[in-house]
């Protein structure tokens, strides 16, 4: 935070109007709970003070509570601070902006009145951290708002618009004119002999044994322990006082906050923030908004990235090189789309606005005045070649040049180009319409304004743009590939892809990676190695993968892969087929079989992809280990409560990763040359999560 937090107090004809100020989103910091409480004490003993309005600075209200502090020394609670607001006898009023989160919410619950202005953005995102709401949020929004919508709210950790606040019932007003004049205009309306209303004396509408059992199955598979509690918490409010309900709340809360997946929630949260900070940044260049984009390239990467666009409300062009592969491409975004019509994630209306958005082309004559294009055609360099010789040919001089290559050297592509400071890799990781990741990729001549133009275009996607260097995989792919290579090889020495799908699973991943793989399609896997080999004669051929796509066994598109699939299913069933194959790639190259541990495995695989990442931050082709966490949560699934694959590494100690992985150096060979940067960490007893590019 930039400044010092402070808590304004003014009266200005009769009103005291008591300011958090934070910048930039007012998160409650130390002291400011009792400066709350002081001005609440001041205005009470104030005879011209007539009512008290709480606010935020910024065009904010309050963000909640300052996560940073968590685990130290914070003063006094927000019980207390909540209860003098409840307990005053001069009403308050809450004048709401901006965000109203966690905390911020809850001190507005407490207040006697609340109105907002349409900005306005409320919500209890505790869960997200891995929390509960811990001043009294699970005990006053069920009494407000009944039990399930509260529920709703604090197991989703979702914000609600001023809109739907209003329709629940959070707030009383909402309101055009400034939120300090419309809670004057409220206190001046009211008659100073009605009694103060209280959120605290309501009782719970939905009062339901049902609505907590609906609760318990939806969170069923949830491995986060807050889920429980707040079940627990809404239900108690059932029966308990607020200030008894606020004994329990407070007590669960202090036992999630020093809980290890609380610490690596929030943890993410912040690697992710760090994510976007880009060192030697212009200070006072802002990046303009991608406004027209082109996507060339219409198969199933181009289609997703267009789909992300028209998500976000900007229209794109869609340009393929046949009349074909555009109309196949135009009909599976619109397949995608029925697809989230049948789960009810998307209306009839939007589809129809978003397919307006994505505007199919086969002439690059509809492309020059684009400000961004970005190339997603098959991984073939002669093709990208010429493109991106066209591109330069047409586009106007301030269009960003971006590729959508997951492997293919920055520098080769930006090298068909007069301006290669113009050209930077922008990698959505598949479904591209999905996946949170943004990998964007910076060459030798990248300009940081590219940079920053295409890592602003990511976040505009709602994505999480991390910056990468150009090497092969960058930094995301190329840290998961010795994590695949141990998988394959693991079966060649005994191991089955059901085994080692259900240790990933019990670890946290939402699927195994062989069903990955057998969604992703074996084929794709099988030509990026063939090429890989092609240019390296020392590439460790992988042959049980290679044998099953030969085989024809693509993956579930084809109802045969890893796994096989019964008609219309997509339960994933071991075959005798793929342990035949294992089986006889063990024979023929005379590899001896043998029993894994299920840690075993999990170590063999997560260690691999430690040293890599090690390896790569070393080389400076990832800016820090917590890009590289962002990374594994937002592009791979890796499971959030454990942080990323180097936050998760420190638990086990960088110590005990490099000493196995030099005896696995001994035992395997080269591909486990320990990172000199792990080496150096380990040495130091230091931690892998705060290692950075030199
Ligand atoms: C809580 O309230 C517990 C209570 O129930 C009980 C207590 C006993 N703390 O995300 P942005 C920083 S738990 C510290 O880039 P945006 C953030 O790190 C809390 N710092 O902006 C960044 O700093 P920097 C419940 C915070 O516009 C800067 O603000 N509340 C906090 O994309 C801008 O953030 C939450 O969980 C915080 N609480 O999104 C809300 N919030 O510039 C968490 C923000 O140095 N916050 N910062 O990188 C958010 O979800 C988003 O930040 C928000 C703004 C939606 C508010």
């Amino acid at each position: 935070m930039n400044s010092v937090p402070t808590v304004r107090y003014e009266v200005n004809d009769q009103l005291a109007v008591i300011t958090v100020d934070n910048p930039p989103v007012n998160a409650m910091a130390p002291g400011m709970r009792e400066e709350i409480v002081a001005g609440i004490e001041r205005a009470n003993a104030d005879p011209a003070v007539q009512a008290i309005v709480l606010t935020g600075a910024n065009r904010n209200f309050i963000a909640g509570a300052d996560i940073r502090q968590f685990g130290k020394a914070r003063g006094i609670s927000s019980a207390e601070s909540t209860a003098a607001i409840v307990q005053s006898a001069k009403p308050i009023v809450a004048a709401i902006e901006g965000y109203c989160l966690g905390g911020g919410l809850e001190h507005a619950l407490a207040c006697h009145y609340r109105v907002a202005a349409p900005s306005a953005r409320m919500g209890l995102p505790e869960i997200k951290i891995g929390l509960i709401p811990g001043g009294g949020g699970t005990q006053r929004l069920p009494r407000l708002v009944g039990a399930r919508a509260a529920l709703d709210l604090i197991l989703s950790g979702r914000h609600v618009d001023a809109k739907e606040a209003l329709a629940l019932g959070i707030v009383d007003l909402v309101t055009e004119q400034p939120v300090l004049g419309a809670a004057r205009d409220l206190i001046q309306r009211r008659s100073p002999a009605a009694p103060l209303p209280h959120v605290d004396s309501m009782t719970i509408q939905d009062a339901d044994e049902r609505v907590f059992a609906e609760a318990r199955k939806r969170t069923a598979r949830q491995r986060i322990k807050a889920a429980a509690y707040a079940i627990e918490l809404v239900e108690a409010a059932t029966s308990r006082s607020v200030p008894e309900g606020m004994a329990l709340e407070r007590a669960r809360f202090s036992e999630l906050e020093g809980s290890d997946e609380s610490r690596a929630l929030r943890y993410a949260f912040f690697a992710e923030r760090t994510s976007a900070k880009v060192p030697g940044a212009p200070e006072d260049y802002r990046p303009p908004r991608v406004t027209r984009p082109a996507v060339i390239g219409a198969g199933t990467m181009g289609g997703g990235i267009a789909m992300a666009f028209a998500d976000a409300g900007i229209a794109v062009r869609l340009l393929d090189a046949s009349a074909e592969g555009l109309e196949r491409g135009i009909q599976r975004i619109a397949a995608n789309y029925a697809a989230k019509l049948k789960r009810n994630t998307i209306t009839e209306d939007e589809i129809r606005e978003r397919m307006a958005l994505i505007q199919p082309t086969l002439s690059y004559d509809d492309i020059v005045d684009c400000d961004a294009v970005i190339e997603a055609v098959f991984e073939r360099i002669d093709l990208k070649l010429e493109i991106f010789s066209k591109l330069d040919r047409i586009m106007g001089p301030d269009a960003l040049l971006l590729t959508n290559s997951s492997a293919i050297d920055i520098n080769t592509i930006a090298s068909a180009t007069q301006r290669p400071h113009m050209v930077a890799g922008s990698h959505f990781f598949a479904p591209a319409n999905v996946m949170k990741l943004c990998e964007i990729v910076k060459g030798d001549a990248s300009s940081i304004e590219t940079i920053l133009r295409a890592a602003k275009m990511g976040r505009d996607l709602g994505k999480i743009s991390v910056i990468a260097g150009s090497c092969d995989g960058f930094a995301a792919n190329r840290s998961r590939a010795p994590l695949v290579t141990e998988m394959m090889l693991l079966l060649e020495e005994g191991a089955l892809p059901q085994q080692i799908d259900k240790v990933m699973m019990d670890f946290g991943y939402p699927m195994g990676p062989f069903a990955v793989s057998d969604l992703s399609g074996l084929d794709v896997s099988y030509d990026t190695r063939k090429r890989r080999a092609a240019a390296n004669p020392e590439y460790r051929k992988l042959h049980v993968p290679d044998r099953l796509a030969e085989m024809g066994r693509h993956g579930q598109k084809v109802g045969a892969g890893w796994y096989r699939y019964e008609a219309g299913s997509r339960t994933p069933m071991p075959d005798p087929v793929v342990a035949e194959v294992i089986a006889g790639v063990a024979r023929d190259f005379n590899i001896p079989q043998r029993q894994f541990s299920d840690d075993e495995i999990l170590r063999r695989l997560l260690f691999a992809s430690v040293n890599e990442a090690c390896k790569i931050i070393d080389e400076g082709k990832a800016l820090r280990a917590s890009d590289i966490d962002v990374m594994w949560l937002n592009g791979f699934g890796f499971p959030r409560h454990r942080g990323g694959l180097l936050y998760w590494a420190d638990s086990i100690g960088a110590d005990n990763i490099y000493r196995q992985i030099s005896e696995w150096h001994a035992a395997y060979g080269k591909r486990w040359q320990p990172s000199r940067l792990l080496a150096s960490i380990a040495a130091a007893s230091g931690q892998l999560r705060e290692a950075t590019a030199a």
